[in-house]
């Protein structure tokens, strides 16, 4: 290989990608101390690479983290990146305060302009080490989860692994293109406990996802504590509350608290979501009092959707109402609370316009930015509430004119962001109401212009919704999840002009041996040239 410095932006990546395919394929024994993957090799792909082949460096049994002095934050990345490269290398990695000159991997916070802002991020390797430089230990992060995909994916492995931990040389500067990339789990359908939540912020994390977006509530279940209608979850959290009657829990407010912490030290933000006023069934069958005749419905746990309304006329609405938004916001230091929305097939629109023109006013008398689907622009909230985009079509006037208005829109169309559609006929879990939805589908579209009027600049991100109707263990949520949580999250992050699918098929092929060394299932697409 010539020993050229190649100045790569990743729109031109796709042919240095092909050019280094022949050493791609090799196991990385067969070629001691040269990296086995590109540096181009990202998901999300970087902004800029610059490639430098004579530069490459190899973790060794005294590799250090050093990380900036002085920084708690700092010291905190290190030592997470310290405990995911231990068990495979079987190297100590002590995390040290930087001191002295670079060697190892050094994690330091430095003024690296306005340009790269708070998540970004300039990845230098050379012989001597890998150096990440951010502006904030948020960056930080994001770089080591780039420095982790640099590595052979053996390193994902929890058990000692023999492999040359060789990270290829030159360096990497990058940033998001967008603030919110998010993902959405419903743990209404189909309770998922906290620890298979924290399986998938953890594959959040690796994809640079910023936002985890739960549905807390629906007709089946109301899976978090209230503690001033303490029957919502012993009743609708109780067992057989799952769709179909299987399965059933929710969250403590400790539970929740220790997602919270959880997430943020992955630099993921919580968005609780309580949907309301349709989906409300749950509630209404707990609590006889919220129905307007005063009579609670039965339980109900079949996928029909729209059939549920809390009563807009009553006062102890919004008693009720007010009563979970301020306990849901006081548990969550995230700066959103989504109050769902959608569906309210059974509520009228005047009906509609009176419920969200109360109940959005209460999300921000308790300090939060309202946020709700797409439908909520109907009342004409205040301009600062986020409308999240579901629908399919690519012309929509009532969000069109939400823009106008001045909102900003989180951008997850149900064809191409919905990880609980199927994939193709023969997926066995999921749904298929918007379509069938692939790989390219989910990666072949423009965010910031993909609805006429919705433009980049009203796109606060993008989200992927996993809804659970048919998914009840994580194994369901990993196979419909990845990969194509991956295309969403490059969509968020990578800038615009590095779309491109020959390129993302070829990275993407590369994170399967990753899936399998951690034991993530995922779908074997078609479209995909897996990696061995
Ligand atoms: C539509 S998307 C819904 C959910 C369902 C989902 C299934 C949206 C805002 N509402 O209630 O779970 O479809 O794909």
């Amino acid at each position: 290989m010539r020993r050229s410095k190649p100045r790569v932006t990743l729109a031109a990546a796709v042919a240095f990608t092909a050019a280094l395919s022949v050493s791609t394929a090799l196991p990385a024994a067969a070629e001691p101390g040269t990296a086995d993957s590109p540096l181009t090799a990202v998901i999300p792909a970087p902004a800029e690479v610059e490639a430098d082949p004579g530069a490459d460096y190899r973790l060794k049994p005294s590799t250090l983290v050093r990380t900036e002095p002085g920084s708690a934050a700092a010291r905190a990345v290190g030592r997470q990146l310290a405990d995911t490269l231990r068990p495979a290398t079987g190297y100590p990695m002590p995390v040290v305060p930087a001191h002295g000159p670079a060697n190892g991997i050094s994690l330091l916070l430095d003024d690296v302009g306005d340009d790269l802002g708070r998540e970004g991020y300039r990845l230098t390797v050379s012989p001597r080490g890998v150096t990440v430089r951010a502006n904030t230990p948020a960056g930080l992060f994001a770089g080591s989860q780039t420095l982790r995909q640099l590595l052979p994916a053996a390193i994902d492995s929890d058990s000692r692994q023999h492999a040359a931990w060789t990270v290829p040389g030159g360096s990497i500067t990058d940033h998001p293109r967008y603030d919110y990339r998010g993902a959405m789990l419903d743990i209404a359908r189909h309770f998922h406990t906290p620890d298979e939540i924290k399986s998938y912020i953890n594959e959040l994390a690796r994809y640079k996802i910023n936002h985890l977006h739960l549905h807390l509530t629906d007709d089946q279940g109301w899976r978090i504590e209230i503690e001033s209608w303490p029957e919502l979850t012993t009743v609708g959290g109780g067992p057989g509350t799952g769709v179909d009657g299987v399965g059933g829990g929710f969250l403590t407010k400790e539970d929740y608290r220790d997602l919270v912490s959880y997430a943020a030290d992955r630099y993921i933000t919580i968005v609780p979501e309580i949907d309301m006023p349709g989906h409300t069934n749950s509630a209404l069958s707990t609590y006889a009092e919220l129905n307007c005749d005063g009579v609670a419905p039965p339980p109900r746990t079949d996928m029909a959707v729209g059939y549920s309304s809390l009563c807009i006329d009553k006062e102890i609405t919004y008693e009720f109402v007010e009563d979970v938004i301020r306990e849901i916001a006081e548990l969550t230091p995230g700066p959103y609370l989504h109050i769902g929305g959608d569906e309210a097939h059974v509520t009228s629109e005047e009906d509609y316009r009176t419920f969200m023109r109360r109940a959005v006013p209460l999300v921000e008398k308790y300090g939060k930015r309202p946020f709700g689907w797409n439908e909520i622009v109907r009342a004409e909230p205040t301009t600062d509430t986020v409308a999240q985009y579901w629908g399919t079509a690519t012309e929509h006037a009532e969000i069109a004119d939400a823009v106008e208005r001045g909102h900003q829109v989180i951008m997850s169309p149900a064809n191409r962001t919905y990880l609980d559609m199927k994939y193709d006929e023969d997926t066995p879990l999921g749904l298929s109401w918007a379509g069938y939805v692939e790989v390219r589908d989910a990666y072949d579209w423009d965010p910031g212009a993909h609805v006429t009027g919705v433009g980049e600049d009203a796109v606060l991100g993008v989200e992927a919704p996993l809804w659970s109707e048919t998914l009840r263990s994580l194994d369901h949520i990993e196979y419909m999840a990845l990969p194509r949580l991956t295309a969403v999250a490059e969509l968020g992050w990578s800038p615009r002009s590095s779309h491109d699918w020959p390129s993302f098929r070829e990275r993407l092929a590369e994170q399967g041996p990753r899936w399998e060394a951690r034991d993530a299932g995922f779908y074997r697409s078609p479209q995909v040239p897996w990696a061995e």
